[in-house]
């Protein structure tokens, strides 16, 4: 392949709601190309993009692809995206690499949660947008229906380029309104002939291409000028008038698409080319927050945006060049870790077929083998650069499970395989939870969970379980006490003592010291020594005081007092979770010449803490997550209702084009498979995010049953 100029590049990202017909609109745009000479069928399992065997058996795309067609000298590196909101991480890399997107509107179903959801997000990340209206070919597309529905949600953004003539099974021709042609189609090989506009149909042709041009002209003042003056616009203008108001996120250009047929792709080639942004001058930021222009004579960088592992080839690593040209044999530095790499060879990729490419430059994407420790998200440099470009942002994840090896042995292979799977796919994240014995596995959904499980179990052969997650839990106490704890023991020679007295407090960021207390309707004054403040790992903090006075404890066993209370610490002694937010003062105590040790006073202060524990109103604590859900009006009552049992805390709501978002806030044990019972209420209609807020204390009837399930685990062990 030959190396392709900036300016001839466009990076597109293919979005839509499941099943849209994306795959099969890619792989058109490879056959107009000429990349491949004959299309696939999602059925026929055989496209260039859904070509793994996952994808195949479910006949729907999983991964985000890349793929390339060249077209009238234009490169376009096409990455199509999966439908499912499941699979959303490649959608947020894709926003990283593409400067435009191109979104399917399914004819046979007008606007649906994915086409919100993905439009939302185009927005957000200031991609411009084409809509195009697919499978007009099929028997049950409603050409009305989808329109209708797409003002209703767009209002005046939608501006019509094109409408079909004949939608459904005859369906072979379209107007368009920027052309002012009519464009027929004589085959299934996207052979067109252009036309003049019928009679019967320049009534409506004219009104449309008068929206189109007055659209045009409103997002440009000098367009509107001319529109003023002259009443019209030339197609040029048009062109550059819906340009300024796709880049600005008011403008959704409407094309015509059957995929099927191989109808309407050529004309969306041709109009992305004109029309989206080349990435010639794109800036890009850097970690910093600085930015940097997309320009081929800048100094050399590509931004790793995806990795893979894939059959002959190894350790795939997917690129953007952000600066600069990257040739072949070119040495290039992490200038995060220093790592040093060498660029064996570049190829330009459509699915698994890869072209080999002497030179690559800024703006383009491709993707090279070889490299020994990159990560998506990294940046690798040339000489004479330091850049480091800010990694993609991925959302938070809304599923969680615990997972395990069926036999124990394979435990190590596990965490071996779900390493990778992280590293691959980074909405997938793992975590070994010492705290809950468990490792626990969160992604975007349970459907994406169980590809994850269907790979590990198919492709890997290792029989694992998803199992319920526990809770991480944490307990505090609400009131001063105090307790005493005398260690001894005398068995044969050398024994053990150490008396320790200590009373705790609960810690309130930011309250004044305090030396005055009123335990069991006993004052206490003491003498506030030593503080050391300690961070707990777990969230919350510690606080220790060194209250000893006449010398009753050495100083040298302060530290194994410390360590018998953090001991107890990390060990609550209500459920085992993770205690926090407690003042432990320690006030007295007492010593044996020959006797004591440091074990000793550590064993008495972790026992003299877990009495005064007891005693002080001791609570369990909960992660509280804040969460937004986006549902359709209509499903409203439901998802509030199912909210009410779970003890959620509406904090508010607003609309959005036939969406309502709610906020509230609850508590992750009530979350477990939330994703899919919101699906299920909502026939897959809405969507939400999840991000932990905060501890509270759970209820008492709550904290009843968590004490006795613990209890009943006590006895289990
Ligand atoms: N009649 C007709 N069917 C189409 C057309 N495009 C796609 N399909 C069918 O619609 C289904 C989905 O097509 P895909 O191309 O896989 O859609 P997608 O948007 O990639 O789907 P996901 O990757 O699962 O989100 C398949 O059964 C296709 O054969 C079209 O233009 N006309
Ligand atoms: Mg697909």
């Amino acid at each position: 392949m030959k190396t392709y100029d900036t300016s001839n590049v466009r990076n597109v990202v293919l979005l839509g709601g499941p099943k849209a017909g994306k795959t099969l609109f890619a792989e058109s745009m490879m056959f107009e190309g000429k990349v491949i000479e004959r299309r696939g069928t999602i059925e026929g399992k055989n496209t260039m993009s859904d070509n793994t065997e996952i994808e195949q058996e479910n006949q729907r795309s999983i991964y985000s692809t890349l793929l390339y067609t060249e077209f009238m000298d234009t490169k376009f590196n096409i990455i199509d995206t999966p439908g499912s909101d499941d699979f959303v991480g490649g959608v947020y890399s894709a926003f990283t690499v593409c400067e435009s997107g191109i979104m399917l509107v399914n004819a046979t179903q007008g606007v649906e949660v994915g086409t919100e959801i993905f439009t939302r997000q185009a927005l957000k990340h200031k991609k411009p947008l084409t809509f195009a209206v697919s499978q007009l070919d099929h028997e049950k597309a409603d050409w009305h229906m989808t329109l209708d529905s797409l003002k209703n949600v767009y209002g005046a953004k939608i501006v019509l380029v094109q409408y079909p003539v004949n939608p459904g099974p005859s369906f072979d021709a379209f107007i368009d309104v920027l052309k002012m042609k009519m464009y027929h189609f004589k085959d299934e090989n996207g052979t067109r002939e252009e036309l003049d506009i019928p009679a019967d149909q320049q009534d409506e042709a004219k009104t449309l291409q008068q929206e189109l041009i007055e659209k045009a002209a409103e997002n440009d003042e000098k367009l509107m000028e001319i529109f003023f003056d002259k009443g019209t616009l030339t197609e040029d203008e048009v062109r550059s008038g819906l340009k300024a108001g796709m880049a600005k996120g008011e403008i959704f250009p409407l094309f015509c698409l059957s995929s099927k047929k191989n109808i309407g792709v050529k004309r969306i080639m041709e109009f992305t080319i004109n029309t989206a942004p080349s990435p010639v001058g794109v800036e890009n930021e850097l970690k910093d927050g600085t930015k940097v222009k997309t320009d081929s004579t800048g100094p050399a960088a590509i931004y790793i945006y995806k990795t893979a592992l894939e059959q002959h080839l190894g350790d795939v690593a997917y690129f953007k060049v952000m600066s600069g040209k990257l040739t072949e044999g070119m040495d290039i530095v992490n200038p995060e870790t220093g790592d040093k790499e060498r660029i064996s060879a570049i190829y330009a990729a459509a699915g698994k077929k890869r072209d080999k490419i002497s030179e690559m430059r800024a703006g383009d994407i491709g993707c090279t083998v070889k490299l020994k420790s990159v990560k998506q998200g990294q940046t690798l440099c040339g000489s004479n650069c330091e850049y480091v470009f800010a990694p993609t942002k991925f959302p938070e994840p809304k599923f969680r499970t615990a997972i395990k090896a069926k036999d124990p042995k394979d435990d190590e292979r596990l965490g071996e395989i779900l390493n990778r799977a992280q590293a691959e796919d980074p909405t997938i994240v793992v975590e070994y939870s010492k705290e809950l014995k468990q490792i626990i596995l969160s992604g975007q959904g349970e459907h994406h969970i169980n590809i994850l499980k269907w790979k590990i179990n198919n492709i890997d052969k290792l029989d694992i379980e998803l199992i319920a997650p526990k809770i991480p839990y944490r307990e505090t106490i609400t009131k001063v006490a105090n307790a005493m704890y005398r260690h001894k023991k005398q068995s044969g020679g050398a024994g053990q003592f150490g008396e320790v007295h200590l009373l705790i407090e609960p810690y309130v960021e930011g309250a004044p010291e305090n030396n005055k207390f009123k335990v069991d309707g006993m004052d206490m004054t003491l003498n506030l020594k030593g503080k050391e403040e300690y961070p707990l790992e777990w969230g919350g903090k510690l606080i220790y005081y060194n209250c000893i006075v006449g010398g009753a404890i050495d100083a040298r066993f302060m530290p194994a007092i410390l360590k018998g209370v953090m001991e107890k610490m990390t060990e609550g002694p209500l459920t085992g979770s993770y205690a926090r937010d407690i003042k432990v003062y320690i006030y007295d105590g007492k010593m044996h010449p020959v006797d004591s040790n440091e074990l000793s006073f550590k064993l008495a202060a972790r026992n003299a803490f877990k009495e005064a524990f007891k005693k002080a109103g001791p609570k369990i604590m909960e992660p509280i997550y804040n969460i937004e859900i986006t549902v359709p009006s209509d499903c409203m009552g439901d998802v509030m209702s199912d909210l009410q049992n779970r003890r959620a805390l509406i904090e508010g709501m607003s609309s959005e084009a036939g969406f309502e978002i709610l906020k509230a806030r609850i508590p992750l044990a009530e979350l477990y498979r939330y994703s899919t019972t919101l699906s299920s209420l909502t026939s897959g209609r809405a969507t939400f995010t999840m991000k932990f807020a905060e501890y509270q204390q759970v209820p008492a009837n709550v904290q009843d049953e968590l004490l006795k399930a613990y209890e009943a685990e006590e006895k289990e062990e």
